[in-house]
Order: C-alpha cells, then sequence, then structure tokens
C-alpha cells in the first residue's frame, strides 16, 4: 500500500494542517493504516487522507477521511495534492521482496513507476515526502554483520533494485529540486493486526498466529536464518520521528533503523516460553531463503540514533510479549 500526508508548511505551526495518507495496492497494506492512525492521534483526524484503490474494510475505516487514488495515475495524483493542499505525503506503495519476484513487470510499475509519478508531484507542488526502504536494499556483496549506511548495495531482487533506486532518486531530488525526501531503512516489520503482503520476513507474523491457534508453526527459512526486525509501533514512531526532524539535524537522507536482531529458532524459543509444547519445524522455501541469505544479519544506525534521537522500544522479549497478547494466547 502507499500512503500520502500533507500538513502546513511547518509541523509545528498552529494553523490548520492538511494531512493526505493513502494507500494502494495489496489491500490496505501493513503500514499504512496504523500510520494513518498514529497521525491522526497527532495531527487531528481531518488532517490526514487515507487513500488505496480498495473500498476500505469496516474495521479500518474510522471515519476519516478516505479517497480513491491511484499512483499509477498522475494525473488524478496532482489533483489530490493540489485539492487537498498537501504538504506531507507518505508513500506506501511497493510489492515486497517475495511477491515482486514472482511478478516482475508489476513491481517494477508499482515500485519504480510510482515512485516517480510521487517524486514529481511532490518536487512541483513542495511536498515533504516520506518514502520506506529496507534491509532489502542490500544484496550478498554488502557487510551483513552489521550493514552500515554507506556500502556497496547490489540487491538481486526486484524489489530491492527499486529500492536503491527509490533512495537514489528521492536523494537526487533533494540535491537537483530542493525536494524535502526522508526515507529509512526498515528491518522486517512485525505487526498483530495488519497482515504483510508477500515479504521474505513474513514468517516472523505467521509464527505468533499459528502458536496460538495451532500451537506449532512451520516455517519458510531456515532455523540459523538471523535478519533484523522491528515491532510495528517503534517503526511507525520511527517515521513520524523522522519526518518531524528539524532539517539541520539531518546528516543524510536515507537512514537504517534497527530495533532487534533474530533467528527463527531464536524467536521459537521465546514463543515457547509463552505457549507451552509449541513446537517448529522447517519447510524451507529456496526464493525466500536465498533472500534471507543475501540480506543483513544485524544493522548499524548508528547514525539514526546520533542524528534525530532514534531509540527502540521493543526487544525480542517485549516483542513475543505483545505479539501473543494479541493473540490472547497468554491465557492458554
Ligand atoms: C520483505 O520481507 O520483503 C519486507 C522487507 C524486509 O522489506 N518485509
Amino acid at each position: 500500500g502507499f500512503c500520502l500526508e500533507t500538513l502546513c508548511a511547518s509541523s509545528f505551526c498552529t494553523c490548520p494542517m492538511l494531512l493526505f495518507i493513502s494507500i494502494l495496492c495489496r489491500g490496505l497494506g501493513q503500514l499504512g493504516v496504523g500510520l494513518a492512525n498514529l497521525l491522526r492521534k497527532r495531527f487531528g483526524k481531518d488532517n490526514v487522507i487515507l487513500s488505496d484503490i480498495r473500498k476500505p474494510p469496516d474495521h479500518v475505516f474510522d471515519g476519516g477521511p478516505f479517497i480513491y487514488s491511484d499512483i499509477l495515475d498522475d494525473k488524478s495524483l496532482r489533483e489530490v495534492v493540489v485539492n487537498n493542499r498537501v504538504t506531507w505525503l507518505f508513500h506506501y506503495s511497493a510489492l515486497l521482496s517475495a511477491v515482486g519476484e514472482a511478478n516482475v513487470p508489476l513491481a517494477r510499475a508499482v515500485n519504480i513507476t510510482g515512485l516517480h509519478n510521487i517524486l514529481d508531484v511532490a518536487a512541483e507542488h513542495n511536498v515533504r515526502l516520506f518514502v520506506p526502504s529496507t534491509i532489502g536494499a542490500f544484496g550478498p556483496t554488502s557487510p551483513r554483520n552489521p550493514t552500515p549506511d554507506l556500502c556497496i548495495q547490489r540487491p538481486r531482487t526486484i524489489y530491492g533494485v527499486s529500492k536503491v533506486h527509490a533512495e537514489l532518486m528521492g536523494e537526487y531530488y533533494y540535491y537537483r529540486y530542493g525536494l524535502d525526501f526522508r526515507c529509512l531503512r526498515y528491518p522486517g516489520i512485525i505487526s498483530a493486526d495488519s497482515q504483510p503482503g508477500g515479504g521474505t520476513t513474513d514468517y516472523a507474523i505467521q509464527i505468533f498466529h499459528d502458536a496460538a491457534r495451532n500451537g506449532r508453526f512451520e516455517c519458510t527459512l531456515r532455523a540459523g536464518t538471523r535478519l533484523p526486525m522491528m515491532y510495528i509501533d517503534d517503526c511507525l514512531r520511527a517515521t513520524l520521528e523522522v519526518m518531524e526532524a528539524p532539517a539541520e539535524s539531518l546528516s543524510m537522507r536515507t537512514y537504517n533503523v534497527n530495533a532487534m536482531s533474530f533467528t527463527p529458532e531464536e524467536l521459537a524459543q521465546e514463543v515457547v516460553k509463552h505457549v507451552p509444547g509449541f513446537q517448529i519445524t522447517y519447510n524451507v522455501d529456496s526464493v525466500r531463503q536465498a533472500i534471507a541469505d543475501s540480506w543483513p544479519m544485524s544493522f548499524d544506525d548508528s547514525n539514526a540514533r546520533k542524528d534525530w534521537g532514534w531509540k527502540h522500544n521493543f526487544d525480542l522479549p517485549e516483542l513475543v510479549t505483545t505479539m501473543l497478547s494479541f493473540h490472547g494466547s497468554n491465557t492458554r
């Protein structure tokens, strides 16, 4: 999904704000709805517009503004930005790593052409733009443990290639046209009430559903596959914080953000503390395993911590307790 937000020139001013959130593709996306909720709490319900090319399900619709908008239609994007006097925009539209490999033409259209449309509209209308990047923007020749902000980026997925492209284009527009582009490289994001859409890190969400429901889980990655991960609340807070950070505090425009790293085996060991008898088995998906093996094992986010004070709240024990309490399995 993708989301857009606007507010008037400075997020600290008292004049009326308009936020435009738009979510496109694959339902309403794993992150957009939660981000819209956070922004609505911070800036007021009516100041955040959520959008998608699909009708929002009832449980998502909280009465705040919702509109149809398609990132592949640049004219309609312009209309939305102009008509609503959009000043901030969050662009969450992307096919993730595993589904991207299954449909490269669509991934290319959504992840690359969609980004071009967004960049042009944002630059033309002086909109502050957030685009998420990912650990998937690195590849087998990147240093993997830890992976710093600046290093070799030669990803081998269309998703990763499109995200390196987004980082570079956003930074180019910043230097060339003064676009206020801000970008975070997310780890795998773990959420309870929103579904991921075809990523390599999805196992770390599914495990909680299956543990709570059946007491067992079949994992698509090998037991020892270590990947950086983050709980959704930390991810959304990081996003708002980097958008609100004073421009002069940002020494870069694309930052790694991190919370924890774990393997399926370590996650299962933590789950079993809450779900007695929980069992994990492995049925490795070769596409996902190859992708995971090319990604960072741990993420160096020291620049985010230094420049704009990034600090995560959730480590593995808190993550597991929180996720299982959503699924009601602490009472088993
Ligand atoms: C994926 O697995 O594709 C995403 C990501 C880490 O960017 N969750």
